[in-house]
């Protein structure tokens, strides 16, 4: 598996940074318009990936041959494994998080709070996302609260 070649060499710095913070609740977390029905929709049991519920706060999956940026990331026994922990991007860029994991879990972007749901069945699992706008942004695994990568939006 060719990401095994520089999974060793950035385990432990990566491995450090997963105290940085957990996924909290210091977002707005908007509420959609179905939860107003009381319809019991709930048939997830993913812990805090309610988080979304609706189409508009979900990564997409996306072919990395439409990507002007890959994020590759490996996860494995709760350690992430990437090449970078930050990576810069340009706003508008379309961004595909290809993803190998033995968990199922959700990566969260924090700020845009778009999350994309990650199963270990999967040999890769391809999303997408699009920022517009300027900053940096966390994007962890929610479930876990593993800090993945930051993306620098300029
Ligand atoms: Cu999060």
């Amino acid at each position: 598996m060719k990401i095994g070649r520089w999974v060793g060499a950035l385990g432990v710095l990566v491995a450090s940074l997963t105290l940085l913070g957990a996924c909290g609740s210091q977002e707005g977390r908007s509420v959609s318009a179905s939860d107003g029905s009381h319809d019991h929709d709930h048939s997830h049991d993913h812990g805090s990936s309610n988080i979304c519920n609706n189409d508009s706060c979900r990564m997409q999956a996306t072919s990395p041959d439409d990507a002007d940026v890959i994020v590759e990331i490996e996860f494995r026994n709760g350690v992430v494994y990437t090449l970078k922990n930050r990576v810069s991007i340009t706003s508008g860029d379309q961004v595909v998080f290809s993803i190998i994991s033995d968990v199922d879990e959700v990566i969260h972007v924090h700020g845009v709070d778009l999350i994309g749901e990650v199963l270990s069945g999967d040999p890769t699992n391809y999303l997408g996302i699009r920022v517009d706008s300027s900053g940096i942004f966390k994007v962890e695994f929610e479930n876990s609260g593993t800090f993945i990568v930051e993306l620098l939006v300029s």
